[in-house]
């Protein structure tokens, strides 16, 4: 290791002392909380959010506005020699900040970090009252200005209180404390490492003292520097550095002491992680690490979970990011905005290449405001992340013409002044972060549309990301390499990746006959299969990044789920569905074999048909072994083992065998054949209009995929599966009220004429669920696709219900009666000599039904 120093150094003249160490704690707990506006307060923790639960409840817009903290904390007579900060670690969107009733500091943007100095307004052996103001209304000069995803207002991440020396390594600026270790020059043999930082009330008495250990712990660099100045920079070499990589997530640790030469006390300290390592972006190659090519491969990221919105601890960012390495991901993008500080050194650790990126999201407000904010979040984005060895890709917009594109009705002369604000400021971006951080490739996330080539935006940042939803919202999974072909011979030179892909899904659905739109767990095997196999096999492809790592809110959505993204590979409680089984099997270095179909253990299949098993296995050969006896072998097809099995009624014992490892599951298999001779023991629920099985997880009921009507048996007659706009295979994409089986209400037939059940003699009841599915659309969502022309058919829907020729509705308008997308159950209580046939007789309109349940009692 070479040394590079001109400075005198002092060879541990001083042994420093540690009394006065830089002092960091949290003061998260017991605040008095409460919303401007309302009288209540109450006691929180932090990390908090006021937008947790409402963010999710019919008929609420979510909270936006103010939301105020206060509370008292004693500060000790001996840090009147010292300097006090509090530090956010994030807090949604706009903060002020008051100590004993003045002013001390604000901060724009809800999703970095910023210190605050409240040294001089400090009561010293006294109480002082911290009040901080939280904003999270819209601001048209703040990023983000709309998205699919919640806003959550909040001091939603840690807050600390830091108490250095007078003289201390800088903390205030937009780098929240954060010195800056880059390594601009890597490779197998040498590294060099540069620091550089700031130093409040430099002085003789002064001196810096720094240590380099290697990831064992060595030391392998020490010096000291004999006097301080405000500004330092220092650089040094190391020689064969342990490269960091994915499979070798090495780091290093530097550690800044500021120590007063008279008495050895340590007036302020510093420690950061990390790494070497080298990469490009090939547009011919594809990414290459350390030399050697990678192909990247993982998810996009949102910070929010279940019943906790975005302030959740930093045990659970860690449990992502360890899922997210488990499954075999080498790749993350923290989409749309940067994350939790403990999300980066996760990543380091574990060996995530990491993109991050600003919330500049689907549309910009020509000002200079916003333009500036946009900026400051960029230079705090980079100035507090980059020491990080994971992070090698620098976002600053997605999807920016969205907006313009999806509004119908935008004069052409809005939409240039659009596209030329939008333009300036991605050259804006690019600048600073080229300035900041010319080692790391800029990258900006698009939608598919050519008006970003046409623009020429897409020319601006190195790489381009492409979010790219074939067999989604746009036609057809097997189109996506005939446009990434196309892009790639277009513009050879730009080097590309899939920033977004994915469909959603619902555990609670479960098909062998997966389509677009049905939300299946089977629909979303069969496009990530198809994804991953259309881009692996593109060598010129830097890689993908599903969306989404798991299930997250978004106010705006009308999916399965309301309010609630569900594109992940887990559930927003981070239960994981068969897709991150897949994941692992395909991707992760460890054996895997998983038996697709967790929440698919109940078949109902026709007697003479067989089973359909998918297991997904990361070795190429799988043996299934039925109930200890039969065993059956198959090879995997990109990882996936398809058995096609006939079992007899009953319960059956299957477990898949690959390379050592086991996994099984009891199938309960049952023919429709028989489901009404066995009656009296169990009801039949049918989910009407879907091919589909629904699976209710509070009652277990499960709701089975529609038939049509044969001899001896059930079924509907008449009219076609609703199906709310022409991509859409099936379904109303809208939030049903009162209930929480959305899917079986969301799918029906329309112009029903009858439902029969050839029952034998008894009394019955009879459930009957339907929803009026029709609405107007207030507010056309970009996320639930294009052309819905819906109308409020009040009154133009009516019809008549008949059990057994007996009128037991007349008249029935699901709309003036119940209101719009409400469920609605009807039961009946009916005695029959045979057979059960329920009429439907239109007045006006096509009758609908969703669901029947037929009980014996
Ligand atoms: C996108 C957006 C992302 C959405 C996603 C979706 O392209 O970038 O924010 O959540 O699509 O699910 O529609």
């Amino acid at each position: 290791m070479k040394k590079l120093f001109s400075t005198i150094l002092l060879f541990f003249l001083f042994h420093p002392v540690a009394s006065s160490q830089r002092l960091i704690k949290t003061i998260n707990s017991g605040w008095e909380f409460s919303l401007e506006g309302q009288n209540k307060s109450k006691t929180v923790n932090i990390p908090h959010t006021w937008n947790a639960k409402d963010a999710f409840k019919d008929d609420t817009e979510y909270f936006r506005g103010k939301g105020i903290y206060q509370k008292e904390i004693s500060i000790p007579e001996n840090w009147k020699d010292r300097s006090v900060f509090i530090k956010f670690e994030g807090a949604n969107q706009e903060t002020k900040v008051y100590v004993n009733d003045q002013f001390a500091g604000e901060h724009i943007g809800g999703y970095t970090s910023f210190v605050i100095e409240i040294s001089n307004l400090l009561e010293f052996e006294d109480k002082n009252i911290l009040r901080i103001e939280v904003d999270n209304s819209h601001n048209n000069d703040i990023p983000p200005l709309e998205a699919d995803f919640n806003f959550y207002g909040g001091i939603y991440r840690d807050i600390e209180l830091v108490v250095t020396g007078k003289s201390h390594f800088k903390l205030t600026g937009p780098e929240a404390g954060n010195l800056l270790i880059k390594t601009p020059e890597v490779s197998q043999k040498i590294a060099t490492v540069s620091f550089q930082g700031e130093i409040v009330n430099p002085s003789k008495e002064l001196y810096l003292q720094l240590e380099i250990t290697d990831p064992l712990g060595n030391i392998v660099f020490k010096n000291t520097q004999s006097e301080t100045s405000e500004k330092f920079s220092i650089r040094t070499e190391i020689t064969n550095p342990q490269l960091w990589s994915p499979d070798t997530p090495n780091l290093y640790q530097l550690k800044a002491e500021l120590i007063d030469r008279n008495s050895g006390e340590i007036q302020d300290s510093y420690i950061s992680k990390f790494g070497c390592r080298w990469f490009e972006a090939n547009p011919e190659k594809g990414f290459i690490l350390n030399g050697k090519p990678i192909k990247l491969i993982g998810a996009n990221r949102h910070q929010d979970f279940d019943n906790m919105g975005n302030a959740v601890p930093n045990s659970l960012h860690r449990k992502d990011y360890q899922m997210i390495k488990d499954m075999g991901s080498n790749f993350i993008r923290t989409a749309h905005y940067p994350q939790d500080s403990e999300v980066y050194k996760i990543c380091d650790k574990l060996g995530l290449l990491v993109w991050t990126e600003i919330p500049v999201i689907n549309d910009v407000t020509d000002s200079e405001a916003y333009h500036q904010n946009s900026v400051n979040m960029l230079r705090e984005q980079i100035l507090q992340l980059q020491n990080h060895p994971s992070i090698v890709f620098w976002g600053y917009m997605n999807e920016i013409f969205i907006r313009l594109v999806f509004t119908g009705n935008m004069p052409e002369a809005d939409k240039a002044a659009k596209i030329k604000t939008s333009i300036e400021l991605a050259r804006k971006l690019e600048a600073e972060t080229k300035k900041l951080d010319s080692s790391r490739l800029s990258v900006m996330a698009l939608h598919d549309n050519n008006l970003y080539n046409t623009t020429g935006i897409a020319d601006i940042p190195d790489v381009i990301g492409w979010n790219l939803y074939f067999g989604w919202y746009t036609q057809g999974l097997e189109n996506l390499g005939k446009f990434l072909d196309e892009q790639h011979k277009k513009y050879p030179d730009r080097p590309i990746l899939i920033s977004e892909y994915g469909p959603g899904s619902d555990s609670r659905i479960q098909t062998n006959t997966p389509k677009p739109w049905d939300y299946s767990e089977a629909y979303q095997l069969k496009s990530h299969v198809s994804y991953l196999n259309q881009v692996i096999e593109r060598d010129y492809m830097i890689g993908m990044a599903a969306w989404n790592f798991a299930d997250f809110g978004s106010s705006g959505r009308q999916d399965s789920r309301p309010y609630i993204n569900q594109k992940g590979l887990v559930n927003f409680d981070r239960e994981p569905k068969d897709i991150y089984y897949y994941y692992k099997a395909r991707l992760a270095k460890e054996n895997s074999v998983f038996i697709a179909g967790g929440n698919f253990e109940h078949r109902f299949i026709e007697e003479g048909d067989s089973v359909n098993i998918k297991v997904f296995s990361s070795s190429p050969e799988v043996d299934v072994i039925i109930d200890d006896n039969e065993k059956l072998t198959t090879k995997a097809i990109d990882h996936i083992a398809s058995f096609s099995i006939p079992l007899s009624e009953g319960t059956h014992l299957i477990k898949a065998i690959s390379n050592g490892k086991e996994h099984q599951r009891k199938l309960q298999i049952n023919f429709r054949d028989n489901l009404i001779e066995r009656l009296s023991a169990k009801p039949i629920q049918v989910n009407i209009g879907s091919h589909s099985d629904f699976i209710d997880e509070e009652t277990g009921e499960i709701w089975i995929s529609d038939q049509e009507y044969f001899k001896n048996n059930f079924g509907f007659t008449g009219g076609k599966v609703y199906q709310q706009s022409e991509n859409k295979f099936q379904g109303s994409a809208s939030n049903i009220k009162l209930t929480t089986k959305e899917p079986l209400y969301q799918t029906m037939r329309e112009g029903i004429n009858k439902y029969t059940f050839d029952v034998p003699k008894g009394k019955y009841r009879i459930s009957l669920l339907m929803t009026e599915p029709n609405r107007k659309a207030s507010k056309q969502s970009i996320y639930n696709l294009g052309s819905e022309t819906l109308e409020n058919t009040e009154g133009s829907r009516i019809f008549d219900i008949l059990i057994n020729g007996k009128l037991v509705e007349s008249n029935l308008n699901l709309a003036a009666d119940y209101g719009i997308l409400t469920a609605v159950e009807l039961n009946y209580t009916v005695f029959t000599a045979t057979g059960l046939e329920i009429n439907f007789r239109s007045i006006s309109g096509e009758p609908i039904l969703s669901g029947i349940r037929i009980e014996k009692l």
